[in-house]
């Protein structure tokens, strides 16, 4: 256990020219107390550090108290940082971000605190505090997936997996309550630091009913369930799986070509009595490449081919990469970004001036182009809607092979120098940029529970485009997502930390 009942234990400073004389430098961020680790990034890197931080506006504390909020490392050794932060840190210890140098390099790099995301986060540094601050009580889970912290590493997937083949078969209108309490059962089980051994560990968890016990208890048991094996070789099933795996063919269509008795895409494409729209006909003709997932790199790819089309147009474009891959996702179904100015009133412009753009470098192999619908005198929109009414576009996009750094995500042997990829950009106004950014972050059931614990824990009305106090009959503005959640009462969840 943790031994400082006499108060902060405090490194002693080796340089004392490091703290002399008063700071010139302005502080920009006050939240952020940054403290560098010495130990394997050596006393002259740290000074350099240090000095490049504060120019930026970054507050670095040379000593190692309670005030700091951000430790950065060098190393990425969890067990022997963590006997030396044991040994050197102070009570606030459980408290702060333990990270690596390459979340202070990307933050020295934007010149802001960026996002902690799973790569920056020292791994099993965790556990390690888990193990040696164990909770006093044993901490309830919330039953809310916004209260929560649930990163990319899932420790009961046998089960997780199992749920989203049912909630899958269940999928529809009569039976939509079973499926949501599969997936809401598999998003708690995915918050767990744990993986479920017996059903007895679970009995304090919320939301697994009856029906996810016993799969659970099955899979115990057997190691696997039989009523999951028997959707899966169910031929409705699987050829529903198939269809709307097809961009631009939702359930709908999906079941109406099964009704006709077609199982493969060769029957739907031979049938002549067919109409496939242009999403569908893109769908097809690109299968092969959208059907495989978009690595992290090849997000980061286009971020650049994008940003750049929009920085030829105005300086001011703001393009933030959201969705699966800013809660830390290695692959994707496809990228989606925010994209807005802070000249009010001209973002749908500029996301139809890139469209252009895009086109005219040939790299834009399919668009569909929804206008804004967004008008502030309906809000807040009283019941949810799948879609946001922002400016979107929903794109498949070319992706050369020289602008990925790790090369094309391609498989084994195909030797085509580009790939095509899914791309989703959405053009929300300045002032709803916070709402939009929490909305399109995902993941859908922490959104979900987001919304439904606003409305039901505070009589708010949240969505993509606002927060409204129903009791206090007003908007709620917000700048950043961390606003969002200081009005609803809530802890801030990392979007790292949100992929329930
Ligand atoms: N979203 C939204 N409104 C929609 C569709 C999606 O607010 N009409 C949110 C929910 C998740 C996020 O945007 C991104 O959606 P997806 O790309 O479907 O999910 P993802 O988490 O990015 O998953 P994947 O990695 O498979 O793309
Ligand atoms: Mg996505």
């Amino acid at each position: 256990m943790f031994h400082s009942a006499a108060g902060p234990r405090v490194r002693k400073r080796s340089r004392p020219e490091e703290a002399a004389g008063p700071r010139h430098e302005e502080v920009k961020f006050k939240d952020v107390r940054l403290y560098l680790v010495e130990r394997k990034m050596g006393c002259s890197r740290r000074r350099f550090l240090t000095q490049l931080a504060r120019s930026k506006g970054f507050i670095v504390e040379d000593v190692f108290s309670d005030e700091v909020t951000h430790v950065v490392s060098e190393s990425n050794q969890a067990s022997s940082l963590w006997t030396w932060l044991k040994e050197s840190g102070p009570k606030n210890l459980p408290n702060m971000h333990v990270l690596d140098i390459s979340w202070f390099t990307d933050s020295m790099r934007e010149g802001r605190p960026v996002a902690m995301e799973t790569q920056h986060v020292i791994r099993n540094i965790l556990p390690a505090l888990r193990e040696d601050f164990p909770p006093t009580a044993e901490a309830a889970v919330s039953q809310y997936a916004c209260q929560r912290r649930t990163t990319t590493e899932n420790n009961n997937k046998i089960f997780t997996d199992a749920f989203e083949v049912l909630a899958e078969r269940y999928q529809s209108n009569e039976m939509e309550r079973r499926c949501l309490g599969l997936r809401r059962a598999a998003s708690v089980l995915k918050s767990l630091p744990w993986a479920v051994r017996s059903l007895e560990s679970t009995h304090n968890l919320p939301c697994l009913g009856e029906h996810a016990k016993a799969v659970m208890d099955e899979i115990l048991e057997h190691g696997l369930s039989f009523e999951v094996e028997k959707i899966l070789s169910d031929e409705r099933y699987q050829t529903m799986k198939l269809f709307t795996s097809v961009f631009g063919v939702g359930p709908k269509t999906a079941d109406k070509w099964y009704r006709r008795g077609h199982r493969s895409f060769s029957d739907v494409l031979t049938d002549r009595s067919i109409h496939l729209n242009q999403m569908q006909q893109n769908g097809f003709l690109h299968y092969g490449d959208i059907s495989r997932a978009v690595s992290k790199a090849e997000a980061r790819a286009l971020m650049s081919v994008i940003d750049e089309a929009a920085h030829a147009i105005t300086p001011n474009a703001i393009l933030t990469l959201t969705g699966g891959f800013r809660r830390g996702k290695e692959f994707g179904h496809d990228v989606d970004f925010i994209l807005t100015t802070p000249e009010q009133g001209k973002e749908e412009s500029l996301l139809q001036n890139i469209i252009k753009r895009l086109k005219k470098q040939g790299i834009l192999l399919y668009c569909e182009y929804q206008s804004s619908t967004f008008d502030m005198s309906k809000l807040p929109i009283q019941k949810f809607k799948a879609m946001d009414q922002f400016a979107k576009c929903f794109l498949i996009m070319r992706l050369e092979s020289s602008r990925v750094e790790e090369g094309l995500h391609n498989v084994e042997g195909d030797s085509k120098s580009w790939r095509a990829v899914r791309v989703d950009l959405v053009s929300p106004p300045m002032d709803h940029y916070a709402f939009a950014l929490l909305g399109w972050s995902g993941s859908t059931m922490f959104d979900r529970d987001l919304r439904r614990f606003a409305r039901v824990e505070r009589r708010m009305i949240l969505d993509n485009h606002c927060l409204y106090n129903k009791t206090k009959k007003e908007f709620l503005a917000a700048t950043t997502e961390k606003d969002i959640f200081a009005h609803l009462g809530l802890e801030y969840i990392e979007p790292w930390q949100r992929n329930a």
